[in-house]
């Protein structure tokens, strides 16, 4: 036991030279793998080295967490249904400070880094934004020193593989796990028991009080399973606690004793469904069952497992608030409130108001979108049946806030109709979001124009009861995946002009202001570009067999497909384009190259038609020699992590054309503004930042803003009108709906035509299209002035300082969860 707890131990672990990490891949092959390293393949190096890096982290992780323990530090649990966190060989390797060692290590079995991590598979356990911000912030607050743990759930098949089939989307399961998952740490012996279904039963306790329990119910387990999360060459490890759901008991005894085996093990089935798949959706609440079933099994074992730490205290439960606060990713874990109210009340036997303030002090909720249809209701009968209990808590809740709301507003009916949790219609929902503000301290949007317009447009009554509660956190990108690890010659650049600061204190590129003229430090910034469009052309063809043009404009929309990202209007100017130079081969100056990829949800069908589309104008393009010397489309498959990092250095020009006032932030427009792209954008979500702090004139701003929007629509809008009077957008609408990308088909792209007319144009494409086009032909213009263009490339890069996660995470720390990073002791 002596030799477990000393620090010796611990040193044995790991050295971190080329001797020491080759060592270990040796062992490691042998013990682990269980193969002779002789005989090492791609797939087992990788696997190996991992392991090597794995004992590195867990060295470190134990001495964080005791640190931190030590410290008697705060704790922050940040609960997410979703992380999005790519693959994480080489960000491990930087982290620890030996990428060159593990290179050169690898080496001596003739294998490159990028080579062994080609045999990673991306952990894709979100479907966009929401869950890839959670993984940044588990970067910056390792880095920066802030104690905290990410909660989750282990999915075992994350976001669907995308295979593109006659131009459609077609759903592969994305089996991530199959070859098993070096990084992790399962912890069968530290399960939880997590209850489902049942009912709410009245008792009398022991000193005669009225009380509740909830009894007869269901049982499923839930096994942590721990992936490390290294701080930047710091030595600090925090941990990303993804839960497994496991049968409560293998085999149902009676069953199994009365000769019935195969529904002796039914149970067990039906438990494991629970962390089986990912829902594919962004942002669209299904209201199916098992989605609410995920989101309880991991808010119940993050709550219990938070009130085990918290009980070793020994300390009152008043002063849970003062040892932990619970960040909510979204609504998708705002059940963790009654939750914790049922904890406190029922099994600690608190009293209601003082379980609501410790409650009321604990929890933080970050929204994440204005658009109503996203916010997430769950049929109040299927959730009586799922957590009768905790129906029964909301409704105390609600019933006491509706109290208070009659007596600051006596006599306002449809206010209390308005601000109920439970909405009173024919088929009652429970709105999580005004479960998620009620019981919480403090509620951010994610952007500046995001905090104000849900202070404005959802969430205006309660500002209105509760006007300290609302404030916003600009999203953030971690610097080291997103331009350190990602773009090794232009991060090589910067270190060389301005040193290695700006990894940890992204401010510091504000240094590359002055050489932005600097004609030789342009024309290095050329060739770091040109250096990362070889890599993408190399791995477009390696991967998907897609022929990339090197030197062209590399124009670029990567992120989920949905209507109010408008990928319509990206290829209605490519449209435009394709009738310009069939109309004359010189008419267009720029060649460029339209890049597209990202997912629609598996039952979305516009945004798979639109996907549709995409290849369908590019196949004609592509093909047709008066065009495609001037304009190419390649729509990559299979968007995801690791591929954002090959295709975001290679990019000159960002797509993030959003109608304004519907994307909440966008977190891609700042990768591609701190790898040196331009934007060609909206003023919506963070791009009005990137744009104060890059300055206008190095962006091409273009179309309506968020207060125009709501005026056009509210004077009544009419897309026909608008097509019938520019004469290129009703050419391009004409080849949509003509069968010129369709093999003659009229029928198939209807339904895009539909929503662009006789559904209204919801996402006001064709009120932004003329603007669009025409800041298109600025952004041809600037291109042919290279120094213009390089000149503004740099000061993109320059001024991206404010947009890294350690920047959102300092102001989470300092203006919501009340805590500090923590000094080595
Ligand atoms: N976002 Cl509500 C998602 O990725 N999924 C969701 O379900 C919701 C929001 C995004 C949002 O669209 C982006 O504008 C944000 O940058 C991102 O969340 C992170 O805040």
């Amino acid at each position: 036991m002596a030799k477990m707890d000393s620090n010796e131990l611990l040193e044995e672990m790991g050295g971190m030279d080329v001797e020491a990490l080759t060592h270990s891949i040796c062992r490691h092959h042998l013990s682990n793998l269980g193969r002779d390293y002789g005989r090492s393949d791609l797939f087992s190096l990788y696997q190996a080295l991992a392991y090597t890096l794995r004992d590195r982290l867990v060295r470190n992780w134990v001495k964080t967490q005791r640190s931190y323990y030590n410290q008697n530090a705060k704790s922050v649990y940040y609960l997410s249904l979703e992380f999005l966190a790519g693959k994480s060989l080489s960000s491990n390797a930087l982290c620890l400070g030996v990428e060159k060692a593990a290179e050169e290590a690898l080496a001596k079995f003739g294998v490159t880094m990028e080579e062994a991590e080609s045999a990673e598979a991306d952990a894709g356990l979100g479907n966009g934004g929401l869950g890839r911000l959670a993984s940044c912030f588990l970067d910056s607050m390792a880095t920066l020193g802030i104690p905290g743990y990410g909660y989750g759930i282990r999915y075992e098949y994350g976001i669907f593989k995308q295979a593109i089939e006659n131009g459609e989307q077609v759903e592969l399961p994305d089996d991530w796990l199959h070859f098993g998952n070096p990084w992790e740490f399962c912890r069968r012996g530290f399960m939880f028991t997590v209850h489902l279904y049942g009912r709410e039963e009245k008792y009398t306790h022991d000193d005669g009080s009225e009380k509740h329990r909830w009894t007869d119910t269901a049982k499923v387990m839930a096994m942590p399973v721990d992936m490390l999360i290294p701080g930047y060459k710091n030595g600090n490890v925090i941990n990303m606690r993804l839960w497994e759901a496991q049968p409560a008991r293998r085999f149902n005894l009676d069953l199994f004793n009365s000769g019935d085996y195969i529904r002796s093990m039914e149970d067990a089935v039906r438990s494991e469904t629970i962390s089986k798949v990912l829902y594919p959706s962004d942002r669209l609440t299904e209201g199916r069952e098992l989605r609410l079933v995920q989101q309880y099994f991991f808010v119940s074992a993050t709550i219990q497992d938070m009130m085990r730490r918290f009980k070793k205290l020994k300390l009152d439960f008043s002063e849970l608030p003062n040892r932990a606060v619970v960040q909510l990713n979204e609504t998708h874990p705002a059940i963790a409130i009654p939750e914790l109210m049922r904890i406190l009340i029922d099994e600690h036997m608190l009293n209601w108001d003082e379980s609501w303030r410790i409650c009321r002090r604990t929890f933080a909720y970050t929204n994440h979108t204005v658009m109503p249809e996203a916010l997430e209701t769950w049929p109040l009968d299927m959730m009586s049946k799922v957590l009768p209990r905790h129906v029964s808590i909301i409704f105390e809740i609600n019933r006491r806030f509706m109290e208070e709301v009659k007596s600051r507003f006596p006599g306002d009916e449809d206010r209390l109709k308005r601000m109920s949790i439970i909405e009173d219609c024919e088929h009652p929902q429970v709105r999580m979001a005004w479960l998620a503000v009620l019981g919480s301290f403090t509620v951010n949007g994610v952007s500046a124009l995001h905090g104000e317009l849900i202070k404005k447009n959802i969430f205006q009554d309660f500002v209105e009861m509760f006007p300290g509660r609302f404030t916003s956190v600009t999203n953030g990108i971690t610097p080291r995946r997103w331009l350190k690890q990602c773009n090794p010659g232009l991060s090589d650049l910067i270190t060389e002009k301005i040193g290695p600061e700006w990894v940890t204190d992204l401010s510091k590129l504000k240094k590359l202001e002055p050489l932005a003229d600097d004609a030789e430090f342009q024309n290095s910034w050329y060739n770091c570009k040109l250096q990362e469009k070889k890599r993408l052309v190399e791995y477009a063809r390696k991967e998907y067999g897609i022929y990339l043009p090197t030197d062209w404009l590399y124009d670029v929309q990567v992120k989920r497909i949905h209507e109010y990202k408008r990928q319509v209007l990206n290829i209605l100017h490519a449209i435009t384009l394709y009738c310009r130079l069939k109309n004359d081969p010189n008419s267009v100056a720029v060649a460029r190259l339209k890049i597209f990829g990202g997912k629609a949800a598996p039952g979305y069908f516009l945004a798979k038609r639109i996907i549709r589309l995409i290849n369908s104008v590019g196949a004609v393009v592509n093909s047709d020699p008066t065009v495609n010397h001037k304009l190419r489309i390649a729509f990559l498959p299979n968007y995801r992590v690791s591929q954002a990092e090959r295709i975001i250095p290679a990019t000159d020009l960002s797509e993030q054309i959003s109608l304004a006032g519907t994307e909440a932030s966008g977190t891609g427009n700042m990768k591609f503004a701190l790898n040196g792209a331009l934007t060609v954008g909206t003023l919506d979500g963070a791009n009005i930042e990137i744009m104060e702090e890059a300055g206008r004139e190095n962006m091409f701003i273009f179309g309506m803003d968020a207060e125009e929007v709501e005026r056009r629509k509210y004077n009544g809008y009419n897309p026909s009108e608008i097509a019938s009077a520019d004469k290129e957008l009703a050419e391009a609408l004409h080849y949509i709906g003509d069968g010129t990308f369709s093999e003659g088909d009229r029928e198939l792209f209807q339904p895009i035509l539909d929503s662009l007319f006789a559904n209204g144009d919801q996402y006001m494409v064709l009120a932004d299209y003329r603007a669009y086009v025409d800041v298109q032909d600025e952004v041809d213009k600037r291109w042919l002035d290279r120094k213009s263009w390089l000149r503004s490339s740099i000061l993109n890069t320059a001024g991206s300082g404010k947009f890294s996660s350690d920047r959102a995470i300092l102001d989470y720390a300092n203006s919501i969860w009340g805590v500090r990073p923590m000094g080595k002791e």
